[in-house]
């Protein structure tokens, strides 16, 4: 290792000889994590040249079709982490059901929900896309198998939380409570190398993220909020919506702004889903010092009561966040 140089596996293990009852349970956890999303980078690289894009066979319980490489994504992130020993159970958007760990590996505390690879759509047009996760800690002592209830959590009580940026290059950004971390893939040893260390969120940005084709289907609150940051003499907002999650968050991350996909006529409780989706994403921007709610309360406060919820999400610079929210309780 180059003097200086701090991978993921060095950073996860000083940040565990600071809590002294560690096991290390967790930091294998996130390495797994790592190690899938190498492989699924990978495939994702290839997409173009292997015949591996297009539609499979099936769909998923959101009623969408799914990709080969969706399928692909869930199948390594399961794989990474049934082993362990440190699940009693996981969560993704590819899956109907709760996801158990096969009976012939030991059971642990902790519960993962992941979205696979989000912003397919985006996969045949070369367009960034994303893995996004959030870990739980079981709240009861029981052994052995989770349940759907044991993610019924809020946000605010996630262990960790993080994504996994497949773009220019590949990224890894990830909060366990203490900061948001970015690591970048070195794709020439295939590691993560800490790049980006205590991200913060500019408290204001210039950027909003908002697919302007269903301004229709808004409600007044957030039609007006729209309009008042577009005549904000003070400060020249820009556009900039890519439809993929991760990625539209990132780039507000670093460069502050906002990310809204709000209730509409057609998706009462938006689009995008609480455990997978949201509340992860959530967990980085506050830890980055910026927002996210629902339009009604922050996104960390809501309790699950699905698997697959969907929530509507407005997420980035707190003064932007801060905005909104006065528009949605009628202040403005
Ligand atoms: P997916 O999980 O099916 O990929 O959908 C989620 C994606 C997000 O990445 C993105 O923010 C959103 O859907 C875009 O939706 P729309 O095309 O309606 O603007
Ligand atoms: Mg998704």
């Amino acid at each position: 290792m180059e003097q200086g140089v701090t991978n993921l596996n060095r950073f996860l293990l000083e940040q565990q000889r600071e809590f002294p009852g560690a096991t290390g349970g967790f930091t294998i956890l996130i390495e797994s994590i790592g190690f899938a999303s190498k492989i699924i980078s990978r495939e994702v690289n290839k997409a173009g040249i292997v015949n591996i894009i297009g539609r499979a066979q099936s769909t998923n319980v959101h009623g969408e079709d799914q990709q080969k490489l969706d399928v692909y994504a869930d199948k390594k992130m399961i794989q990474a982490l049934d082993h362990l020993g440190k699940l009693c159970a996981m969560a993704s958007e590819e899956n109907d059901d709760l996801i158990l760990i096969p009976s012939k590996y030991p059971k642990g505390k902790y519960l993962a929900a992941f979205d696979p690879l989000d912003g397919s759509s985006n996969i045949d047009v070369n367009i960034s896309i994303g893995t996004i996760f959030g870990i739980y800690k079981r709240k009861d002592d029981k052994e052995g198998d989770g349940c759907c209830e044991d993610f019924y959590q809020p946000g605010r009580d996630m262990v960790a939380a993080g994504y996994i940026l497949y773009g220019s290059s590949t990224m890894m950004v990830y909060s366990a409570g203490n900061g948001v971390h970015g690591f970048t893939l070195d794709p020439s040893v295939g590691e993560y190398i800490l790049s980006h260390p205590n991200m913060q969120m500019p408290d204001r940005g210039k950027i909003y993220s908002m697919n302007e084709a269903n301004y229709n289907l808004w409600d007044d609150a957030t039609k007006k909020y729209l309009s008042y940051i577009k005549n904000d003499v003070d400060t020249k907002y820009t556009s900039r919506y890519i439809g993929s999650l991760v990625a539209d968050f990132h780039r507000n991350l670093l460069k502050g702004g906002i990310f809204i996909y709000p209730e509409d006529k057609n998706n009462p409780d938006g689009k995008l889903r609480l455990l997978y989706e949201c509340a992860p994403l959530a967990f980085i921007a506050e830890q980055a010092g910026g927002r996210a709610v629902n339009g009604k309360e922050d996104i960390l406060d809501v309790v699950p009561t699905g698997l697959h919820q969907r929530e509507p999400l407005a997420i980035g610079s707190k003064y932007e966040v801060d905005l909104y929210m006065k528009f949605k309780r009628g202040e403005l």
